[in-house]
């Protein structure tokens, strides 16, 4: 069972992770170096059943990378809240005004001034996947690339996108934690390793799965093929430490049959999926675990 390994993981973390006071001053048990591996062929994905994971917020977080966009308005515009934080901190911190999460929100969404001044997260994912500028000026879309070989030369040991482009780092509101997916394909299978520098095991891993399988049911209906495994790599994984309580919560409960992720419809072109495309049938999950998100 996929949900297993994930709850040894943090089981693992929770017993013999490094005490570390980490960049958010909440500090962190931590381990380094560890890799799951998911095999999505018998339709099942990794959508935790111990907690309820709220995989449309995910996938539509996954659509909105995939747009090239890094603004937040457009986010909300989809009723997506979780970026919010790092431009609120931005925001309070150079104002000093003590504004709402809502009021802000509220701002972003109405104010286009508002907006373009403080509403945009900077060169990260979207960006660097469709909009990597090199220094002559071109632009370079990974993901177009990375599409057309996927149907014109899948032996390809080639087919990556990154998103940690050094160049930029500084004016992102947070440098990439899922940094480099690599694909793969076999006997007419997609397999996706995802490397992932820094993970929040209790609240960024869960989503950044879901994505993950998102965009493989995506690049797979793009170029024909079935899926195969999710590999995943994670480097610095830790438990926040005002999380410890909800792992302990989330470890006493017994894991459900995992849910299915599919499709509802073909599209012509990587640009022209939508939320509405995606169905998740057989979830089952244990009721949600609330935890506070280290800005
Ligand atoms: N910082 C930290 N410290 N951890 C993160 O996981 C993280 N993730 C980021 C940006 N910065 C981060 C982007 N992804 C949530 C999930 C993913 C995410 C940011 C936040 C989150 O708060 N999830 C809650 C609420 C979900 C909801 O409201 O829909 C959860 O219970 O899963
Ligand atoms: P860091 O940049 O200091 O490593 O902090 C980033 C934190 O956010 C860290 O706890 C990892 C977490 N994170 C995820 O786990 N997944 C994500 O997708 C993002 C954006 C962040």
């Amino acid at each position: 069972h996929g949900e297993q390994h994930y709850l040894d993981l943090m089981r693992r973390v929770l017993e013999r992770g490094d005490e570390r006071l980490d960049r958010t001053g909440v500090g962190t048990l931590s381990l380094f170096g560890e890799m799951l591996r998911f095999d999505l062929s018998d339709g099942t994905v990794p959508i935790l059943t111990t907690k309820r994971v709220f995989w449309k917020t995910a996938v539509k977080e996954m659509l909105w990378f995939l747009t090239g966009r890094t603004d937040l308005r457009s986010l909300l515009q989809q009723n997506v809240r979780i970026w919010t934080d790092w431009p609120l901190q931005k925001y309070r911190q150079a104002s000093g005004e003590t504004i709402s999460q809502a009021n802000f929100e509220t701002r972003i969404l109405t104010d286009d001034a508002f907006a373009a001044q403080w509403g945009d997260l900077g060169p990260i994912y979207g960006k660097q996947w469709r909009r990597w500028q090199g220094p002559d000026g071109k632009v370079y879309d990974q993901i177009g690339a990375l599409v057309e070989t996927l149907k014109r030369d899948p032996a390809s040991r080639r087919m990556l996108f990154h998103a940690w482009n050094v160049a930029d780092l500084g004016q992102m509101a947070l440098p990439p934690c899922h940094m480099v997916y690599q694909f793969h394909v076999t006997k007419g299978r997609l397999s996706c390793m995802m490397m992932q520098r820094s993970v929040d095991l209790m609240l960024g891993a869960p989503f950044n799965w879901v994505g993950t399988v998102a965009l493989m049911l995506m690049l797979a209906d793009q170029a024909e093929l079935e899926l195969g495994d999710f590999v995943w790599v994670g480097g610095d994984v830790h438990l926040y430490r005002n999380h410890l309580d909800a792992a302990r919560e989330q470890l006493s409960r017994q894991p459900r049959a995992l849910p299915r992720m599919r499709l509802t419809r073909h599209a012509d072109s990587i640009d022209d999926y939508r939320i509405e495309d995606f169905a998740v049938d057989g979830y089952d999950p244990h009721r949600a675990i609330a935890a506070d998100v280290a800005v």
